[in-house]
């Protein structure tokens, strides 16, 4: 055994001898669990000591002027057009919903205000078929992939053209098979150690290895669950092409990224792994393309996962159900939406192209409102599904007892008070066939 470990020692020792001056206090010498040199001095390190922070990866500066020696992803007029129709269908849409949510025709809404370059820029560095396991704030990448509008709605609204949870989901609990993105789940982090294992599952069909990659967004308030390392140590351990996408946008509902972690945020957890990691400006939508085309490109070469922190500022309110007013300053909201607005940066780089201008912008703004009422306007005027449908699909093969039992109540129910009862009629009023499809 003893021999066994002084032949590595001696195998490795070449290379120490390059890496360590004479005189040094390392000695040349391997633990047998380890190749990390031996020392004699007692230093401690940290990675945010002094100025060692992790850098931020940016290519436009906050007037949208590429820094110097800082090279652009391959753009022309056409596709730096969709990227921004995009960025601003975001709060044009966010703006209707949440105040839709506000008058009481939908039960709950999130925004994206603020984080938009990240979520389009990383939809659009992505292939249409790579597998996205979103939280909540990531309805760009569906849009991007051909989502239309009206699927939002239905979504939001729970009417009977929403096929993915026929109205049985909150709202913004977007899943839709056809373009590839997994349902969201409200739980925080469950999509983490699901991203690897699908990435795995990836790996293992020859049709998609090599080809497709499994990208995981999350918020760095997420990344404080243990199923963000239970996530990282699965990609790690078990190579897997996973992209995770941290979304660290200062907050996780009231508080700040400050009290959320000690360390130099979630970047500086990557290395840990073994992951290749990155930190990029959120805000910059062509560093956000940059950063995860890269990102992807090395999770299919090594077949291995990388972690991208892209830094950002949640403008919004948390969701619907917050007043962020009540715990950060409204100036502070003010002061980040003018300063570095991600729409404005990238708006201001077109105009220096001659790819963009005030009649483009009037056009566009125009364009989408109409769209988005029309598609809200339609999904107001249908009906939810079957009322029955709310005992179907939960579990596969016989009915269980217990969903039996619920549904004969709810009959009984129906047939004492449907009728009588205005609250219960109007309500029965917004189901196909009035909810008759259960007396039946
Ligand atoms: C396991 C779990 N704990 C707590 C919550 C409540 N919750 C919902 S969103 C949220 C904050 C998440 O913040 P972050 O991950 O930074 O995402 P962001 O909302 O900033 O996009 C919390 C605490 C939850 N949904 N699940
Ligand atoms: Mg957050």
């Amino acid at each position: 055994m003893i021999r066994l470990e002084l032949a590595a020692v001696s195998s490795a020792a070449p290379t120490f001898s390059r890496a360590f001056s004479k005189g040094s206090s390392r000695y040349r010498q391997l633990l047998p669990t380890t190749n990390s040199p031996i020392v004699s001095n007692l230093d401690f390190f940290n990675s945010i000591q002094g100025n060692e922070q992790i850098p931020t990866y940016r290519i436009l500066d906050g007037v949208g002027k590429p820094l110097q020696g800082a090279e652009l992803p391959e753009i022309d007029r056409e596709f730096a057009r969709r990227l921004y129709e995009n960025m601003q269908l975001l709060p044009t849409l966010d703006n209707v919903l949440y105040n839709v949510q506000r008058q009481g025709k939908i039960s709950f809404y999130m925004t994206a205000h603020g984080e938009e370059a990240t979520i389009v820029g990383s939809a659009a560095a992505l292939e249409l078929d790579d597998e996205v396991l979103g939280q909540y704030r990531e309805l760009g990448v569906l849009l991007w992939r051909g989502f239309t509008l009206d699927k939002v709605m239905a979504q939001c609204f729970g009417n009977e053209e929403d096929n993915s949870g026929k109205g049985r989901q909150m709202p913004v609990h977007f899943g839709s098979p056809t373009h590839h993105f997994h349902t969201i789940s409200s739980p925080l982090a469950t999509q983490i150690p699901q991203a690897a294992g699908v990435a795995y599952a990836l790996r293992r069909t020859p049709s998609r290895r090599s080809r497709s990659i499994a990208a995981c967004f999350f918020g760095e308030g997420a990344a404080s669950e243990g199923d963000f390392h239970a996530g990282l140590m699965l990609a790690s351990t078990i190579p897997s092409p996973t992209l995770f996408i941290a979304r660290n946008n200062g907050f996780a509902i009231s508080t700040p990224s400050t009290e959320q972690y000690n360390g130099d945020g979630i970047a500086s957890r990557g290395p840990g792994y073994g992951i290749d990691t990155i930190r990029v400006d959120g805000n910059d939508i062509l560093a956000v393309i940059s950063a995860v085309r890269e990102g992807r490109r090395r999770c299919l070469e090594q077949g291995r996962a990388v972690l991208i922190e892209a830094m950002s500022y949640r403008v919004g309110h948390h969701s619907t159900s917050d007043d962020s007013f009540a715990y950060r300053a409204r100036a502070e909201v003010e002061d980040r939406k003018r300063v570095d607005n991600p729409i404005t940066r990238f708006r201001l780089f077109m105009e220096s192209n001659g790819w963009w201008d005030a009649d483009a912008e009037a056009e566009l703004k125009t364009r989408l409102k109409v769209d988005v009422m029309k598609a809200f306007k339609r999904a107001e005027s249908l009906k939810r599904c079957e009322l029955g449908e709310l005992f179907t699909d939960v579990y596969g093969g016989e009915e269980p007892w217990n969903i039996r039992e619920q549904r004969k109540e709810l009959v009984g129910l129906l047939k004492k008070y449907g009728e009588i009862y205005p609250p219960w009629r109007n309500e029965l009023a917004k189901f196909k066939n009035n909810g008759k499809d259960l007396l039946n």
